[in-house]
């Protein structure tokens, strides 16, 4: 095939495009590199070319190349279905992303009304259901945009997509010069695993709720439909709980530099759990135990063996006294009050670096505390290490950085892969980088883009894996701005790890599409980092 030749008869297939399959370089190559404005594609200096349909991460499973451009007319409505108030969420939700950078009025009405030419319509309705609950099919043609998903879930991925093929000024809060173009075609699209997550760690130092919906809009951003937030460690407790208050008024008055740190209200927590849910985005919560305890047993003196307080700025290891009582009453009243703040299935326990306690001491405490989280209704998350006791094939382990996953496995529980030297955003760049820890080496954006979850760990294979996850921990994390600088662009690629399949899947090809994110990051102000292996436009 060349430039501009037919594909199966059925229209011109512009430069670069890809039909219904993966990236082939060779096709890419094959048309040039020039950029031209009529096919809406994109280059890089020396790169591939990227057809504008599929410039998206993640990569959607097929792109079909129509002819010509969809442009967004300036009096265009947003049609959905009527009777669904979840399709008219999703379509509200898609006009307030549009509306400032278009200054358009993108009324949202229901979608029996004739559609305005030049209009994106939404429905559930007819749809196929082999789309499941997160796949969508957008159908783009010269007067109509139509999303079409048989869950809202879909639909509301299949928005992302939009946004990704609007020109990149469409993320600006100001309104910026049209016009809102997408180039036409058919893109029908799937996620590969069911959880595509990233976690943020609010306890060594506390972010509050605005900081956190920016992060879970940066997460649905690439798709991701979990945010996992770390609520406790030794340096912080940061979620109100009410019989147990001094938690969170003593154990969240710090962080780990000794600032004033804080804790969510469970108003609050509600909140964000809300705003996570608009987004069809379920919010794990993590209390750490039986290590990363110090803020709780400096809260309360009971729960140490020796009944004495430590101060909250201990630095030694810390766990939770397994022999006492008082320790599972404990546990079970922050579960019970955090199980009823948690409409999602999960409640994640740590579990992580128990290094004071012996195998006596933390198998009955994990098999203890997984009865209590299933008296409450909720199904165990908790690092990898917790496969060590006697876990239910409902409960999720977390790879980080040992093989004990397998052990999970054999028991015939699933996995979350989240390998340290791959999927933890709290790693340096190169050396060179300032914020964050390097203890499991340098993660560069090919380094983080290039691996397989379903292959990457002995014993663990593609049925066992439940999906991917990347941790931001936050030791040396303490704006909005370093949040920002260690999750982008990293997170774009692990979104992708997630989503898109695995075949055909190459970093040049990857790191075309990666830089046409850049102005789209940078028109939503985001501060990412600007790695040398990108050429950035
Ligand atoms: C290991 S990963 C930890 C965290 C640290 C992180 C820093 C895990 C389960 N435990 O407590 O914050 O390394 O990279």
């Amino acid at each position: 095939m060349t430039c501009g030749e037919k594909v199966g008869g059925a229209g011109r297939a512009p430069c670069g495009w890809v039909v219904a399959a993966a990236f082939t370089l060779s096709v890419l190559t094959a048309c040039g590199s020039a950029t031209s404005v009529g096919r809406v594609s994109t280059t890089t200096p020396s790169g591939p070319t990227v057809p504008a349909l599929a410039n998206v991460i993640p990569t959607p499973r097929s792109a079909t190349p129509g002819d010509g451009v969809f442009a967004l007319a300036p009096d265009a409505g947003i049609y959905a279905d009527p009777d669904d108030p979840e399709v008219l969420a999703v379509g509200r939700y898609l006009a307030e992303r549009l509306r400032p950078a278009t200054g358009y009025g993108l009324g949202v009405a229901a979608s029996s009304a004739s559609p305005v030419a030049g209009s994106i319509t939404l429905t559930t309705t007819d749809a196929d259901p082999a789309l499941g609950e997160e796949g969508y099919v957008l159908t783009i043609a010269v007067g109509s945009a139509s999303l079409s998903a048989f869950r809202p879930a879909g639909l509301f991925r299949g928005v992302q997509t939009m946004r990704q093929l609007l020109p990149p000024a469409i993320e600006s809060a100001t309104p910026q010069a049209g016009p809102w173009t997408m180039p036409a075609g058919t893109i029908r699209d799937t996620p590969r695993f069911a959880w595509r997550g990233t976690m943020l760690d609010v306890a060594r130092h506390f972010f509050g709720v605005a900081d956190v919906q920016r992060y879970i809009d940066l997460a649905a951003f690439y798709k991701m439909n979990r945010v996992h937030l770390h609520l406790s460690d030794d340096q912080g407790w940061r979620l109100e709980i009410r019989s147990w208050p001094r938690l969170a008024t003593y154990g969240g008055s710090s962080d780990i530099d000794g600032g004033p740190g804080g804790y969510f209200t469970q108003d609050e927590y509600g909140q964000l759990v809300a705003y996570a849910r608009s987004r069809y985005i379920t919010l794990v919560p993590e209390i750490d135990m039986p290590a990363h305890t110090n803020a709780a047993l400096a809260s309360y003196a009971e729960l140490n063996c020796d009944g004495v307080a430590p101060p909250l700025h201990s630095t030694g290891p810390s766990a939770l006294c397994t022999s006492k009582d008082i320790t599972y009453r404990f546990i079970d009243d922050v579960m019970r009050e955090l199980a009823g703040l948690t409409p999602g299935p999960y409640i994640h326990i740590g579990g992580d670096e128990a290094t004071t306690l012996d195998a006596t001491q933390y198998v009955p405490f994990v098999n203890r505390v997984q009865a209590i989280v299933s008296a409450h209704g909720k199904r165990v998350v908790g690092w990898e290490e917790i496969a060590q006791a006697q876990i239910l094939p409902t409960s999720i382990a977390q790879h980080w950085s040992s093989d004990l996953a397998q052990q999970a496995v054999r028991q015939g529980a699933q996995v979350i892969m989240s390998p340290a030297n791959k999927a933890y955003l709290d790693q340096k760049y190169t050396p060179a980088t300032t914020l964050g820890l390097a203890w499991a080496g340098y993660v560069e954006v090919q380094d983080a883009y290039e691996w397989d979850p379903a292959t990457i760990e002995g014993g663990v294979t593609e049925p066992d894996v439940l999906g991917v996850e990347a941790p931001l921990w936050s030791e040396t994390l303490r704006s909005m701005s370093d949040i920002e600088y260690m999750a982008l662009p990293r997170l774009a690629g692990h979104a992708e790890l997630g989503w898109s399949a695995a075949t055909g899947r190459s970093w040049e090809e990857y790191r075309v599409r990666l830089a046409a994110q850049g102005p789209r990051l940078a028109a939503m102000g985001v501060n990412f980092y600007r790695s040398p292996q990108v050429a950035w436009p």
